[in-house]
């Protein structure tokens, strides 16, 4: 009762304001407030922080369990943004004290997230960005955007992507805003640099590691080696024929155990002849 009432004061609120400035209401009503924003958790299993099944993490103690673990995606729509939260398996700490690097109050995570807006066979890019080793898109799941959650502030990612990825330039986007509160990552990014999400959208979520000094040719990745090192991950391959990836969303999103073994066959690899598959996952609305 209490609720119609309230959405009934709302709705006579906003037709008035439509009346005043002259617009129909169909124009003027924010997406947030008619009801039909686009919302959408994706939620990945606990434990699966291991990319194709034998990852592990590096030696130093700041790489405490579950920082990697992706455990949930969420998408919100807002009136001007488009709001993206990372949950993990572990309270974020900012270990490299980020804000003497003009960074984002954390420093160990770095999520990639991939999203595919049309859905089409031939638009988009099969490869990632550089640095996560062996890994595509399947032709018909290109992406055409990804987003940066990153703990790097943005001239130091301006500088990353023209130096080393200058061909995805235009597909980059930088978050207006980055920050991290809890076991959550957050990138509010502006709406005009992506479009209006709907359920068409296909959606990929990559863990990685933030690494401020990486190899000449990687986007602030961690490399994944076939032994760990104090700040290298292990149980890959030395060379970049492995995914450096190291949890992913899989399946339906919504967490199941089965996803886990389809994690792992997604991103199985065999150096030489087969490259591991990032899928995309998409939101009939
Ligand atoms: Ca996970
Ligand atoms: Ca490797
Ligand atoms: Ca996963």
């Amino acid at each position: 009762m209490l609720r119609s009432s309230f959405a009934l004061r709302v709705a006579a609120a906003t037709a008035t304001l439509a009346a005043v400035l002259g617009a129909t209401s169909t124009q003027f009503v924010p997406a947030a407030m008619a009801g039909d924003a686009f919302k959408h958790v994706f939620t990945d299993p606990a434990g699966d922080d291991f990319g194709p099944g034998g990852y592990t993490y590096p030696t130093d103690a700041v790489y405490t369990a579950g920082s990697f673990d992706l455990r949930s995606l969420e998408v919100i729509e807002g009136d001007d943004t488009i709001e993206f939260r990372v949950t993990v398996g572990a309270k974020i700490e900012d270990p490299w004290n980020s804000k003497d690097w003009e960074g984002n109050g954390f420093s160990l995570q770095f999520a990639q997230i991939y999203i595919d807006l049309d859905h089409q066979k031939g638009v988009g890019f099969h490869d990632a960005l550089p640095g996560l080793g062996g890994v595509r898109f399947a032709d018909d799941e290109a992406w055409d955007k990804v987003v940066l959650l990153s703990p790097q502030g943005r001239t130091r990612l301006e500088a990353e992507v023209r130096f080393k990825a200058a061909k995805m330039k235009g597909a980059v986007v930088i978050p207006k805003r980055t920050s991290a509160r809890g076991k959550q990552l957050v990138a509010v990014v502006k709406k005009s640099d992506l479009g209006v999400p709907s359920g068409k959208w296909g959606f990929q979520v990559v863990m990685q590691s933030n690494e401020g000094y990486p190899d000449k040719t990687d986007l602030l990745t961690r490399r994944v080696n076939e032994v760990r090192g104090q700040h290298r991950f292990g149980g890959g391959n030395d060379a970049e024929c492995d995914p450096h990836v190291l949890d992913i969303l899989a399946g339906a999103g919504k967490g199941g155990a089965d996803e886990v073994a389809a994690q792992k066959a997604s991103l199985a690899y065999t150096c030489g002849s087969k490259v591991a598959t990032l899928p995309m996952l998409y939101t009939a609305r």
